[in-house]
């Protein structure tokens, strides 16, 4: 008889402990944010309405926060100089003083020349990952692809979100603007280095990749990962080209989120972001992007 109670005890408190694990297993409701804030160029470098980066700051900022502010987020950035950064997290920490970066300058790896950061909430994620890669024949070490005009860098940061313990991969980068062949190069590397990350977890990926749609690199990464602003049930902006220029001539669609997730992840909305501040200039040559996400 006694065994027999055993038995039962035991199922129901295996059932007690899973209905109490299935009612916790939270949905993850997130944003990736991507902007290319444009680096701090010298006077007689800036096109006639581009504005010096103390007068631009404020944009970027308001535009992280305001669009960010309702969800968890990762946010990532290109063409960020160490002190760009260092005001952005300076701004973003007046609210919240827990916001912090993954990255290295991709001159030397350390501080000099520009990051694609990864910028976070410490009260949102732990990391579990920080990595550093060059797009060159020699990804560990700061180095150039030999036809690319600069370094180029990816930022991998793997991340545990707190409240609802998802793991989520979060690749940012920016593709050289003048070698065709380094992009190209650059494409198969990123796929590669996705393909290599040991675990099952949704990955994203975005940047700037200095290609639009009939390019070879986003063919290239179209094979493996979904674009957003393509399979997104909402597609949110007035004008959804990425970059503008700070006139009003030039418009291309360069900048992507990426994401590869099968049925664990659904991109919700995703949204181009207008880059004026109110005096009429833009805070950018380049629009902010960002995706809403649910990973079950
Ligand atoms: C409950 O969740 C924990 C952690 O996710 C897991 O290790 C454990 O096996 C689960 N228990 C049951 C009964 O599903
Ligand atoms: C954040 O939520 C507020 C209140 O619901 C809403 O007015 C605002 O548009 C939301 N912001 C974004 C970026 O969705
Ligand atoms: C981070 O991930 C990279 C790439 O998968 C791996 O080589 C490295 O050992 C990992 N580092 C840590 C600290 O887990
Ligand atoms: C891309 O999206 C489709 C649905 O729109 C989905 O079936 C497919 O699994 C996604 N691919 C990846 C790599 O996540
Ligand atoms: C929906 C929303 O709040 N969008 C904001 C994103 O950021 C820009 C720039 O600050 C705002 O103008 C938008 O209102």
């Amino acid at each position: 008889m006694l065994p027999k109670i055993l038995l039962l005890v035991i199922i129901l408190l295996i059932t007690v402990v899973s209905l109490n694990n299935y009612s916790r297993s939270e949905s993850l409701e997130f944003i990736i944010y991507s902007h290319n804030i444009r680096f701090p160029a010298a006077s007689y470098k800036r096109s006639t309405k581009e504005l010096p980066w103390s007068n631009r700051k404020g944009g970027v900022i308001g535009a992280i926060e305001s669009n960010t502010s309702n969800y968890s987020s990762l946010i990532g950035l290109q063409e960020t100089t160490h002190s760009q950064l260092t005001d952005i997290i300076d701004g973003l920490n007046q609210e919240s003083p827990s916001w912090s970066y993954l990255g290295v300058g991709r001159d030397d790896g350390v501080k000099k020349g520009e990051y694609s950061p990864i910028i976070y909430n410490k009260n949102q994620w732990k990391v579990l990952n920080d990595t550093s890669v060059w797009l060159s024949l020699t990804p560990h070490k700061p180095s150039r692809y030999p036809s690319a005009n600069k370094n180029r860098i990816v930022t991998l940061g793997i991340f545990r979100h707190l409240k609802t313990g998802k793991t989520v991969n979060y690749l940012n980068t920016h593709l050289d603007h003048k070698s065709k062949d380094a992009r190209k190069y650059s494409a198969h590397l990123l796929l590669d280095l996705i393909n290599s990350i040991p675990n099952d977890y949704p990955t994203f990926l975005s940047g700037d990749f200095n290609s639009i749609e009939s390019d070879e690199p986003y063919r290239i990464l179209s094979k493996k990962l979904n674009d957003t602003s393509k399979v997104s049930s909402k597609l949110i902006g007035s004008d959804l080209n990425t970059f503008s220029g700070f006139g009003n001539k030039k418009r291309y669609n360069i900048d992507f989120i990426w994401y590869s997730g099968k049925d664990k992840c659904i991109p919700v909305s995703h949204s181009v972001v207008d880059n004026y501040m109110d005096n009429g200039y833009r805070y950018s040559d380049h629009r902010p992007i960002f995706t809403k996400f649910i990973v079950d």
